[in-house]
């Protein structure tokens, strides 16, 4: 019989997306049962033409359950999936809860498939950027070894959630309409603006909390412990594609016109490199789609010696970056797989 899936945190920004991801790649189920708070309960979600109800996530909320997606954060991470997974459930995380529990494969599918043994109770989804970045760093790590990463980001707000979204939309509204407004989500006026991502700063190192999780999520995803990563990660006025410029050292020189055939031919990845029409990724083109967008692939001029490509990368964050992934890597515990 086909599975039952379970969502933790259906009404979510990402949890939307994981309904859409399910139904868009024709997952096979039996039920789905969608949880969140309390504050959701009986609320109605439209699934494949019918309405499915919201229960309230209590402990008893798994019994039956084959495959449970969870995207409430990572509180309700940690203390729910060890119980979605005492049930008999497989969970796949997308939360940080268990992304560093060497126990626990972290997979982006394009890139590492093949680090799930078959039997993991419980799977981690990667952080965004690391997801997407992923996606387009495989294939080239594949045919010259990845020798040192430089990053800045530019990303949008559905990476803090659903209120983010609608704070932006809102707070552009009122500034076009030349009213106050006082951000309540994000520490800073997000329209006409861009700061720096809003995860605290480590007091020692300087980096925030998402620029440590890119870096040691890399690192993880490539099995390169050792990997130098630099990142810097900038929140933008966009609603749900991250763009990232990715300067990639390689052992050797790298012909910019042969990594382009590589990523032209990658599974996930959509080349837009058009020089002549100045067309490159955009978040307005990213938006919606399964693909990743990369584009702008010359050799980085700021290191002499020639073995650095640089590159700029886009992918929705909610796909690729959030439900996609969880369902591409639910569609790999499927029994047929
Ligand atoms: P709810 O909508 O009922 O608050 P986002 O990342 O867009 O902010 O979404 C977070 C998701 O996590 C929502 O689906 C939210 O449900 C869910 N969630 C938050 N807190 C809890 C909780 N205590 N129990 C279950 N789900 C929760
Ligand atoms: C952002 N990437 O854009 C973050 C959100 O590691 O799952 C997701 C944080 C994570 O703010």
């Amino acid at each position: 019989a086909a599975p039952v899936i379970a969502i933790v945190g259906a009404t979510g920004a990402v949890g939307v997306e994981l309904l859409g991801s399910l139904a868009r790649r024709n997952f096979p189920l039996s039920q789905l049962r969608l949880l969140a708070s309390k504050r959701s309960a009986g609320r109605e979600m439209r699934f494949r033409g019918g309405t499915l109800i919201v229960e309230e996530l209590t402990e008893n909320s798994f019994d039956g359950v084959d495959i449970a997606l969870f995207s409430a954060g990572a509180t309700i991470s940690r203390r729910f999936a060890p119980i979605a997974a005492a049930a008999g459930a497989r969970v796949v995380d997308n939360s940080s809860a268990f992304r560093m529990d060497p126990a626990v494969p972290l997979v982006v599918p394009e890139v590492n498939a093949d680090t799930m043994q078959g039997d993991e109770a419980i799977i981690a989804n990667p952080n965004c950027v690391a997801a997407i970045a992923g996606v387009a760093l495989a294939p080239l790590h594949r045919a010259f070894p990845i020798r040192r990463l430089q990053m800045a980001t530019y990303q949008a707000a559905s990476g803090a959630g659903a209120e983010a979204m609608q704070e932006l939309r809102d707070g552009t509204a009122a500034e076009l309409r030349g009213e106050a407004f006082e951000p309540k989500v994000m520490p800073h006026p997000y329209a006409f603006n861009i700061f720096s991502h809003n995860a605290d700063i480590d007091p020692q190192t300087g980096y925030n909390g998402e620029e440590s999780k890119v870096i040691a999520e890399l690192r993880r995803i490539f099995d390169l412990p050792q990997l130098p990563v630099g990142v810097t990660c900038i929140r933008v006025p966009i609603l749900r594609a991250h763009g990232m410029a990715i300067s990639i050292e390689f052992d050797q020189v790298v012909d910019p016109q042969v990594a382009r055939d590589l990523l032209s031919d990658a599974p996930g990845l959509r080349l837009v490199d058009d020089w002549a029409g100045n067309h490159f990724p955009m978040p307005s083109e990213a938006t919606g789609q399964e693909d990743v967008l990369v584009g702008r692939i010359r050799t980085d001029l700021g290191d002499p010696s020639g073995r650095t490509l640089t590159l700029f990368v886009v992918g929705d964050q909610l796909l690729k970056g959030a439900a996609q992934n969880a369902v591409q890597i639910a569609e790999s515990l499927l029994p047929a797989h």
